[in-house]
């Protein structure tokens, strides 16, 4: 078995190896993730992230999930970069709602120099609110990921999305291995990695591994690990695709937590779709991070009031003492 020296985390995860956790009895697979959590992390603690998306639409990537590519008739229009004072003044409510980190998106294939400076001054500006930063702005060159650490950024967020196998029936426009290159370069910059991807795609369990084990064995493995569940959009190619199955659901959620035990493993889009019910057994499988604010980048998520009784009634804590 191959051990990373420094965390002493597993890091050769097999395909067979992986599917075999995805597939054990269904209690076994919780009592083992929530072992592994409560040796890793505050058992009831859930980290919150706030996202806004500071450039809409008019995307030339092709991604078949996403409502913001110019490929696809969604109703999304493209609009300019947001001007720092309404990212500032949205910083300021997340912060004040309890959000301890601000995640701001673009839809870009790769940002141009001028806008990567723009996105520097609102790093700098909001890590001066106290709360922590990512961006997540598409393909990053190694000079590019250094000038973001310059500005002080904590978490560069880039999803792997699915395994390598499956990715070109999702996206044409860029190939997997660029997807890995910026994710070296954010890790080469001394940024924490943000790297995950999303379940109901058409995927099989084999692809699920895939995405699993490929960010498992990770010279490091990310820092943060967005699930997200397909929001389906209509007018992009994977409207309509079946949902998957909650249970395979939380089965996903479970492995990413054994698989990566230092990692936060955020319950990310999708959880407007889920029930009360489907969200506390992701806690329970290991989840230890949400989205948290009423709207993703184009689509909703649950009212701030909701995710409040949720806590609630899960004795959820949000700040750690
Ligand atoms: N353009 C940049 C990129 O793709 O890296 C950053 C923004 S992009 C919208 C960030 C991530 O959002 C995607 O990699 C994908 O994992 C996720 N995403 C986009 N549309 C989604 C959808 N409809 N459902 C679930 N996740 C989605
Ligand atoms: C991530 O893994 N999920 C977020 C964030 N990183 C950028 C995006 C979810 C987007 C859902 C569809 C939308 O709102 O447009
Ligand atoms: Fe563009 Fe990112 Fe959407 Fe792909 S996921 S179309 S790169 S905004």
């Amino acid at each position: 078995m191959q051990i990373n020296k420094k965390t002493n985390i597993k890091t050769d995860w097999t395909k067979d190896e992986t599917v075999s956790l995805l597939s054990q009895p269904f209690n076994d697979l919780l009592f083992t993730a929530q072992k592994v959590h409560r040796d890793n992390f505050p058992a009831n603690y859930v980290q919150l992230s706030t996202l806004m998306n500071i450039k809409t639409g008019g995307c030339p990537e092709d991604c078949a999930y996403c409502p913001q590519s110019a490929h696809y008739d969604t109703g999304v229009e493209a609009e300019k970069l947001i001007n720092l004072k309404d990212v500032l003044d949205q910083a300021m409510a997340a912060k004040d709602n309890g959000a301890t980190r601000f995640c701001m998106g673009a839809a870009w294939r790769q940002p141009k120099q001028k806008d990567l400076e723009q996105v520097m001054a609102m790093v700098e500006a909001i890590k001066k609110t106290g709360m922590e930063t990512c961006v997540t702005l598409g393909m990053l060159s190694i000079e590019q990921a250094k000038e973001l650490k310059s500005a002080g950024l904590d978490y560069y967020n880039h999803n792997l999305d699915c395994s390598p196998e499956y990715y070109s029936k999702i996206i044409t426009t860029r190939d997997y291995q660029e997807r890995l290159d910026t994710l070296k370069h954010v890790r080469e910059a001394d940024i924490n990695v943000c790297s995950g991807g999303i379940i109901g795609m058409g995927e099989d369990e084999n692809d699920r591994a895939g995405l699993l084990l490929t960010l498992a064995n990770m010279p490091n493995q990310p820092q943060s690990v967005p699930i997200n569940m397909l929001v389906q959009v209509e007018g992009t190619p994977l409207n309509n695709r079946d949902k998957p199955d909650a249970i395979d659901f939380v089965r996903i959620i479970a492995a990413a937590r054994i698989m990566m035990p230092a990692s936060y493993v955020r319950l990310s889009a999708g959880r407007n779709e889920m029930s009360d019910e489907m969200q506390a057994l992701c806690f329970l499988a290991g989840a230890n991070s949400i989205f948290y604010g009423e709207n993703l980048l184009t689509t909703d998520n649950p009212q701030l009031k909701q995710d409040k009784l949720l806590f609630e009634r899960l004795g959820l804590e949000s700040s750690q003492h």
